[in-house]
């Protein structure tokens, strides 16, 4: 399940996860945190539901089709965050319970607008992280949430030290915004005694709209397969490699053309001639 909010651009949120979810061969449920209004140029609109309606829909699929793993992407409030965290403890979402949970702490748009409201970071630090399997933020998230500023490997190390100690069972820390790593893409994995780099090609689409949404989805569904977690990881990165070398320009020759890039999950793109 992705508990995550909608892009009417269908770059990222919930039809990206979506879509990775069935590129990695699971099926896909839905708990709809937020509507936003947005097109390549931006987000021009949000629109919150109301959290128990979040959190009902969380425990009306858990208790009858039943969930192998959860993502969160976008849950834009602190209100909204406590309503999936009660509902994650009651149905055994997390923490210790049966049902692998990967947070995603998203913060910002690609183009930087906010999806998240200030005052809920503290809510990822104390609710969420000590309930998640795995967090996954990007460099901007771990400034957010734990004021460092990575520019070097060092500090990524670091980071994932500082974010392990808010209770998640593994961290990744992921380093697609790190500068310093200009022919490549690192990602660190750590769990409290590990560290392993998830090394990476890195590609020059400029902003990839959508990829951390597809990153978490990926690792979510070799989850859900009952792969461990680093296997899932790994999964993930190669998932997620693939995806972005096969993405495409949104926007382009449609209005305005953007530097925003959407993801394609490849193999689920049969060629034309299959058509005809
Ligand atoms: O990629 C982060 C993200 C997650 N969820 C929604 C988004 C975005 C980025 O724009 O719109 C709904």
């Amino acid at each position: 399940m992705t508990i995550a909010g909608t892009d009417s651009g269908g770059g990222a949120g919930v039809a990206a996860d979506l879509r990775a979810m069935a590129a990695c061969g699971v099926h896909g449920c839905v708990a709809v945190t937020a509507v936003t209004v947005q097109n390549t140029l931006g987000v021009s609109g949000v629109h919150t539901l109301p959290p128990e309606t979040v959190a009902a829909q969380i425990e009306s699929v858990a208790t009858d089709i039943g969930l192998d793993a959860v993502k969160t992407g976008m849950l834009a409030t602190s209100e909204i965050i406590r309503a999936v965290v009660g509902a994650c403890d009651r149905v055994g979402i997390g923490a210790d319970g049966p049902t692998p949970f990967v947070v995603d702490p998203v913060a910002a748009s690609m183009n930087g607008d906010k999806l998240l409201a200030d005052e809920a970071l503290d809510a990822y630090r104390s609710l969420l992280f000590p309930r998640a399997t795995l967090v996954t933020p990007n460099l901007d998230e771990v400034r957010l949430l734990v004021g460092i500023d990575v520019h070097d490997r060092g500090a990524q190390y670091e980071a994932a030290k500082v974010l392990f100690g808010l209770g998640p069972r593994f961290v990744l820390v992921k380093g697609g915004h790190l500068a310093e790593d200009v022919d490549g893409c690192v990602d660190l994995l750590y769990d409290g005694h590990t560290f392993t780099e998830l090394p990476g090609p890195r590609f020059d689409t400029g902003d990839t709209h959508g990829s951390g949404d597809n990153l978490a989805s990926a690792i979510c569904s070799g989850l859900a397969r009952g792969m461990s977690v680093p296997d899932a990881v790994a999964l993930g990165k190669r998932y997620i490699v693939e995806a972005v070398r096969h993405s495409y320009p949104l926007g382009a020759g449609h209005g305005p053309v953007s530097s925003l890039w959407a993801i394609r999950p490849w193999w689920t793109n049969p060629p034309r001639s299959a058509f005809n």
